[in-house]
């Protein structure tokens, strides 16, 4: 029995149960292929990660003597799909089977599983750097009339025993929330991120990257992100000494010149495998426990990733394919054309879209409340805005993207995600960032020339969907409120938000499908 090992982009770890268990006689494969640079138009910091970090991770299996085939993305042999490239592989090894882990996307799962009475058969393992596994979710999930983030967490603060002190959790409560929500003041700085030196593997890489990808969106010469194990450890460290403490009280925080403030920048590195989560939650743990960093601080960070990673992944395993399809505001708008190049008069979109255009990266808030609020309240499609996030951040991976554009943002799963649709007026942007005194609209004036376009789209969003979200407990407050607005009011502000869906409709490069 000799197997070929094939290893995906994201699974760049020494410990995978493939790597674990792999027989003397067995081939280890990373492949670069079109098929995965072309689904859609990735960032070119996204396909140089990629392509340095499977470089670099080649190599480290050839230090530990593992036999290595790299197909390369300009070999003349190479088939240019990951399923085709195992298989051409596997026979030129003499290979009888292949082995492989649960990808990060189930179009490359079903097809790996559709394999597995081949000839050349798959052999399939489960990914076990999560937390949980996708069977644990479905055991969680099943029977419970509504799925909740808050439930799942505190069972899996309870099974992993992360800030848990006598089956009790450290500090007294499962939840700091309401220490996290402060605005910026007025002057902070935030740590610097280390400059990752580039050796001559990643200089190679990049330069691959940037020969057939270098049209796509974003430029190499900003490019800062780990590629090995030893570079993601240094981030770790830094996020650590440096950013944890502040991290919970400004991580709702927005910045109108600092696109990282205190957040970790760490799940590029989680999600192609150079740190478990295990270990990052354990030494932010272990920074509570030293004093080093606050409860709020600890508490609110390792919530996100032992709590709102696992759930997501949860969710898109146990929900697809068919979560793919789901629509339930019925969206039908095209994504706007200044989502690719920032080109919006609107400041807080603006900026966050260069920010993500110069580093492959936005914060959470960012992409929740400024670029997704946004597409929420206009109503952009699903598949128009999933593919948008899963092209441009670095850390993109469906099984994550998915459920926070699909169902966070667009509430589009009808509440499995979010008991509530994330929508927010211009009200909210000024309270939490700096942009709204750099921008030409004013947050206060919901119709006239002047007014914040999103304060008349949001009470437009409301009223349309009155009949799907009326009804729900948490939205009970704001339709009490439009309800008593005054029937002139509330024609007006239908016209200013009907006049701006109009116009959006109508800009240049509306509607075409130029950026793929
Ligand atoms: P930090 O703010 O430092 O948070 C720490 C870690 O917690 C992150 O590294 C991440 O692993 C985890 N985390 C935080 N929030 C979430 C969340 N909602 N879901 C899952 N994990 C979370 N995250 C991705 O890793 N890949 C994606 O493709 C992705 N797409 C997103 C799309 C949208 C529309 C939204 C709203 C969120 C998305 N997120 C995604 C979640 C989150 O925004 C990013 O994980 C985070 O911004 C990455 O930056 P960071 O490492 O500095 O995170
Ligand atoms: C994103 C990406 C890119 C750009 N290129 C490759 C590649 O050449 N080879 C590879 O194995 N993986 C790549 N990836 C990551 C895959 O798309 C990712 O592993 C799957 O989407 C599953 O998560």
């Amino acid at each position: 029995s000799k197997p070929l090992i094939i290893l995906l982009g994201d699974q760049l770890t020494l410990s995978l149960p493939t790597l674990r268990q792999a027989p003397e006689n067995a081939v280890v494969a990373l492949c670069e292929v079109a098929s995965e640079a072309h689904y859609v138009p990735h960032h070119i910091h996204k396909i140089g990660v990629f392509l340095a970090a499977m470089r670099h991770f080649a190599q480290t299996l050839r230090d530990k003597g593992f036999t290595v085939h790299y197909s390369a993305l300009d070999d003349p042999d190479n088939t240019h799909t990951l399923i085709s490239e195992a298989e051409r592989l596997a026979s030129a090894y003499d290979c009888n089977h292949i082995q492989a882990v649960r990808p990060g996307e189930w179009r490359l799962w079903q097809a790996m599983q559709n394999r597995q009475d081949t000839a050349l058969p798959w052999q399939l393992f489960e990914d076990d750097r999560f937390f949980t596994t996708p069977e644990d979710f479905a055991q969680w999930a099943k029977g419970r009339k509504q799925l909740r983030l808050e439930y799942f967490y505190r069972e899996q603060r309870k099974r992993s025993g992360l800030l848990m002190e006598h089956g009790e959790p450290a500090g007294g409560q499962w939840n700091f929330d309401h220490d996290n929500r402060e605005p910026l003041p007025e002057t902070f700085e935030s740590p610097r991120p280390p400059q990752h030196q580039q050796d001559a593997l990643t200089r190679e890489a990049l330069a691959v990257a940037q020969q057939h990808f270098g049209h796509h969106m974003g430029t190499l010469e900003t490019f800062n992100w780990p590629v090995t194990r030893r570079q993601a450890l240094v981030d770790m460290r830094h996020f650590l000494d440096h950013c944890l403490p502040d991290f919970g009280r400004y991580q709702d925080a927005i910045s109108d010149t600092d696109p990282f403030l205190f957040h970790s920048r760490l799940a590029v590195a989680m999600n192609i495998g150079l740190l478990s989560p295990r270990e990052v939650c354990k030494a932010a743990e272990t920074c509570y426990y030293t004093g080093s960093a606050p409860i709020n601080a600890v508490e609110g960070f390792i919530r996100q990733i032992l709590g709102w990673r696992e759930y997501v992944r949860g969710l898109y395993w146990t929900q697809m394919p068919n979560y793919k399809r789901e629509n339930r505001l019925g969206f039908t708008r095209d994504l706007p054309a200044f989502y690719w190049d920032g080109n919006t008069d609107m400041r807080c979109l603006q900026r966050a879209i260069e920010m993500t255009i110069d580093n492959s990266y936005a914060h959470h808030i960012q992409r929740l409340m400024v670029t997704g609020n946004f597409a929420l309240l206009c109503g952009v499609k699903p598949e128009a805005l999933c593919d948008w996030y899963l092209a441009v951040y670095a850390d993109a991976c469906e099984w994550v993207e998915l459920p926070n554009t699909l169902g966070m943002v667009l509430h589009a799963d009808g509440g499995l995600m979010g008991s509530k649709p994330y929508c927010a007026s211009g009200k909210y942007i000024d309270k939490m960032s700096d942009h709204c005194q750099h921008c030409r609209y004013s947050p206060k004036q919901v119709t006239g020339a002047k007014a914040c376009p999103l304060n008349s789209l949001y009470w437009h969003f409301l009223e349309t969907h009155e009949n799907k979200l009326s009804q729900n407990p948490r939205m009970k407050l704001i339709y009490g409120s439009l309800a008593r607005m005054k029937t002139e009011k509330r024609d007006a502000m239908r016209q200013q938000a009907q006049a701006f869906l109009a116009k959006l409709d109508t800009a240049p490069g509306y509607g075409d499908a130029i950026h793929t």
